[in-house]
This record gives structure tokens, C-alpha cells and sequence, in this order.
């Protein structure tokens, strides 16, 4: 029986790694490990990972919301998180087996508290922001190198996001984030749930819409490496690893990332485990895992997403920590809003308008 065995913690790091029959199964953010964390727990427990990737929070939601999805563990962002935990789709953690909590940030976890009250059923993984990458070059050519590359205006301003269509640009395909950022924009509270402001981002997005190539939650991090688009409104480490790749291939691309003067999202995703996880007692060892300070710096170090590990900062790369699009400058965190939390009709609300922009109906 499994059972026995992963109810005692350290004969699991000793166990042998062929001969071990159990397997934890965990969703995650697409692009959001280190090339080698899933091998290494895999080493030192034992347990086999089947490791899928997402690029939606309303993907993971229907999963969860449907139940019986297989996973043990998932990782929500913390205003989709909120939504779940009322709907009863995850467990309590169990954080007797997490001795590696001590590890954490306490600021960020009461932050994370706002949404999953006393971290009950989560632990923070990476935080981010909601921005915009660009192709340093493709768009100086096009706006003259004098403009100010610091605001949503690049995206928004549909005399300026004109003048970028032809070398592609591409929005993350995420209601809850580009509907509010389009809000900023427009001067309104990137957080009111008013149908009116919806519209009117509605309407804005509508006007640009034929200057977006596409909308998607991944791709855009190959095509910023490789060229093939030059502006993306996309994820803080998303555009740094487009970034990374594109130095990597030396093909010339310099890739920037930009936190908008008027503001921008800033969000946090959880290590959660559903109510019906198949192995609970792995999920909990490798949120134990991933908690370790060397764990988490290398993950941070590959995906370059800010953690909440504590422990871990000294470890993180220099050139990470001193990276305001990546750590946010006191100034540029007081323009940050954390995502909203909306109900059914304000949800129902948001995506009637994000349909009527992405199909420009
Ligand atoms: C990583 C996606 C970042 C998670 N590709 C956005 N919450």
C-alpha cells in the first residue's frame, strides 16, 4: 500500500527511484519550472511526475469546477483561486508536512491571504506582472527612437498600435487581465466590475483590434525571441525568457519589457491541491520540495518570475533581483493592482465583451 510509505517523509527521499509504482500528477503554467525540478524530485523521492501545461486560468477553472480531473496539483492565479475554494475544488493544506514553510515570505503570504484566507488551501508559487514586451529595434524603426516606450499607449493608442501591425502584435488571451489593463488605459479603475467600464474597454479593443495578429497565452514567447512579432501584451517572465532565448540564439533580437507608467497588474499563482486529488500526500511533498530555497532560486533563475521563498533570494541571480520589470521599483508597485474577484454576472459580463473583441462581433 502507497500509503504507508509516503506517510513517512524521510524513508520517501530514500526510497529508490525505479522501483517506486507512484505517480503525482500536476498541471502547471506552461514555460513555469526549471528544465530540471521535475527530474530532481523525481530523484530524490522516487514518485513519478506526469507533468501537463496550461496557458488559461478559465482553462484550469472548468477543470476544476468539473471535478475528476486527475491531478493532485494545480496552479491557480490567487483571484481564480478565491473563486474555487468557495466552490469547494480544493483540500486544506496540510502544513504539518511542509516543513520548508519557514522558507516564505510572510509579506507576500498575507498578501496571498486576501484570497485563500490563512494560506488554507495554497502556497505561493511565482508572482508576476501583466505587461507589455517589445522588439527594441522593430519598434524604434517604426515610432523613431525618441518615443517614450513607457505606457499602455504602445498597445491602446490605435494611431500607434497601427503603426506596429505590420510586424505583429499579439495580446494574451486573458479577459481578467487585458479587459482591466484597457480600463487603466482609459483612465478608469482597472479593478471596477461596472458593465459600463467593460464596454468601454470593449470599445477600445474593438477600435485596435485589427492591428492585433493574434490572441494567445504562450506562443507569443518564441515569436518575440525569433522576431516574428515585436509587440506582445503578455507575462513579465514570459517576455524575459523570449528575451533569454533570443540572446541565446544570437540572432540580433533584443527584447524589452515594459510595466506601464499607469499601472499594471500584478498577480500571484498558488500550489493548490483539488479536493479529489488521486495522491495528496505527493502534491504536499513536492510543494514541500519546491519550497526549498535552492528549488525555488533555480526556478526563478530559469523562468525569471519573483518568488515568495524567502530563503531563496540569496540565490537568485543578481542580474534578476536588480531588474525592475522584474522586482518593480517602490514607485512603479504603487501604479500595481491586485486582480479582482468577480461573481458570476460580473464574470458573464467580462466575457461577453471579450468575445465581441476577439471575434470583432
Ligand atoms: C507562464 C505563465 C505565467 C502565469 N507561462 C500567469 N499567471
Amino acid at each position: 500500500m502507497k500509503k504507508l510509505i509516503i506517510t513517512t517523509l524521510g524513508a520517501l527521499v530514500a526510497a529508490p527511484a525505479a522501483h517506486s509504482a507512484e505517480t503525482l500528477n500536476i498541471y502547471n503554467w506552461s514555460d513555469y519550472i526549471a528544465e530540471d525540478t521535475i527530474a530532481q524530485f523525481e530523484a530524490a523521492t522516487g514518485i513519478d511526475v506526469n507533468y501537463d501545461v496550461y496557458d488559461s486560468n478559465e482553462v484550469l477553472e472548468a477543470k476544476m469546477l468539473a471535478g475528476n480531473s486527475g491531478y493532485d496539483l494545480v496552479v491557480p492565479t490567487s483571484d481564480f483561486l478565491q473563486r474555487q475554494v468557495a466552490a469547494g475544488a480544493y483540500q486544506p493544506i496540510d502544513k504539518s508536512l511542509l516543513p520548508n514553510l519557514v522558507n516564505m515570505d510572510e509579506d507576500i503570504m498575507a498578501t496571498a491571504a486576501g484570497y485563500d484566507a490563512g494560506n488554507e488551501h495554497s502556497i505561493v508559487y511565482l508572482w508576476g506582472t501583466t505587461g507589455i514586451g517589445y522588439n527594441v529595434e522593430a519598434v524604434a524603426e517604426r515610432l523613431g527612437a525618441d518615443m517614450p516606450i513607457d505606457s499602455w499607449e504602445l498597445l491602446f493608442n490605435p494611431e500607434i498600435v497601427a503603426k506596429l501591425a505590420d510586424c505583429g502584435v499579439s495580446m494574451l488571451d486573458a479577459p481578467t487581465e487585458v479587459v482591466p489593463a484597457a480600463m487603466n488605459y482609459l483612465g478608469l479603475d482597472p479593478r471596477s466590475t461596472d458593465a459600463k467600464d467593460f464596454e468601454a474597454a470593449e470599445e477600445l479593443l474593438t477600435s485596435i483590434r485589427p492591428h492585433i495578429r493574434y490572441f494567445h497565452s504562450s506562443q507569443y514567447i518564441s515569436d518575440l525571441a525569433n522576431g516574428d512579432t515585436c509587440v506582445a501584451l503578455g507575462w513579465s517572465g514570459d517576455v524575459f525568457q523570449a528575451q533569454a532565448r533570443a540572446s541565446e540564439a544570437e540572432n540580433g533580437v533584443e527584447i524589452g519589457y515594459i510595466i506601464p507608467k499607469e499601472g499594471a497588474l500584478q498577480w500571484f499563482d498558488m500550489l493548490a491541491i483539488p479536493v479529489d486529488a488521486p495522491n495528496p500526500e505527493a502534491a504536499h511533498k513536492f510543494i514541500n520540495f519546491v519550497m526549498d530555497a535552492q528549488v525555488t532560486a533555480d526556478i526563478t533563475n530559469y523562468v525569471w518570475y519573483g518568488n515568495a521563498n524567502k530563503a531563496s533570494m540569496p540565490l537568485v541571480d543578481e542580474e534578476i533581483k536588480a531588474d525592475p520589470g522584474i522586482f518593480p521599483t517602490e514607485a512603479a508597485k504603487e501604479k500595481l493592482w491586485a486582480g479582482m474577484v468577480y461573481n458570476a454576472r460580473q464574470d458573464r459580463s467580462l466575457t461577453r465583451a471579450w468575445t465581441k473583441v476577439k471575434t470583432g462581433k
